[in-house]
């Protein structure tokens, strides 16, 4: 068998416990953060199955409750801080690399580590890490963003300044809705702002 048949016979078992599992509305980011992936990885010579299976696996514990996400984290081995803690919602990352590795056999180190980082990011993110952390913000059924276009226009151009542009944003609505920010997602932020100015060494 060819591994392209091999990638594709991976991808329908994964497709089809996914739509058993995540709400309509989750699957469908689901397939769009994947096929936005896999532009990228076109765009910027990643390897595109990797980003498909980035992609698909994504949010995979997305639809565990709090309760679910912390005590899935601790029997796991996986350190829960005192903020993810009170933010168990952001747990779904480093709990989902965790299922796709236990649940659905995926060990590339690379796609889990897309996985665990796509929703704060993390300074110095690897191309498929920021490829992930971008689709997941601007595939086509997100709508509530500002600056979507922009956002999409400048990833196909630029990967760090589209990450600034994201972060800047991110974080402003975060701070506007009284949210706490992940500190993560702060260094991430910072990290990629003074990458423009040159500060910052990659
Ligand atoms: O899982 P998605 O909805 O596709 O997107 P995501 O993985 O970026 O997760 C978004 C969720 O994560 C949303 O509920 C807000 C939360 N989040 C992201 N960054 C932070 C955060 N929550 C807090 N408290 N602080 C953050 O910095
Ligand atoms: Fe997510
Ligand atoms: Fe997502």
């Amino acid at each position: 068998m060819t591994t392209m048949c091999m990638n594709e016979m991976k991808r329908e078992k994964i497709i089809e416990e996914l739509r058993k599992t995540l709400k309509a509305k989750r699957f469908e980011h689901t397939m769009g953060v994947t096929y936005t992936a896999a532009c990228l990885a076109m765009r910027y010579g990643a390897d595109q199955e990797k980003a498909r299976m980035a992609g698909l696996l994504h949010d995979c514990a997305k639809y565990l409750s709090p309760k679910e996400k912390i005590n899935g984290c601790r029997k796991n081995g996986l350190p829960v801080s005192e903020f993810e803690e009170k933010n168990p919602e952001l747990l779904h990352a480093k709990l989902g690399a965790c299922m796709a590795r236990d649940q659905y056999g995926i060990d590339d180190p690379e796609v889990l580590s897309a996985i665990t980082w796509h929703t704060t990011g993390k300074p110095g993110m690897s191309l498929l890490d920021k490829i992930l952390y971008i689709a997941d913000y601007m595939e086509p059924n997100r709508d509530q963003a500002p600056n979507l276009e922009e956002v999409r226009r400048i990833a196909f151009v630029d990967l760090d300044e589209c990450l600034y542009l994201i972060l800047k944003d991110t974080v402003a609505y975060l701070s506007g809705r009284k949210i706490t920010i992940d500190p993560i997602t702060y260094q991430t932020y910072e990290y990629y702002k003074s990458l423009r100015s040159g500060e910052a060494q990659s």
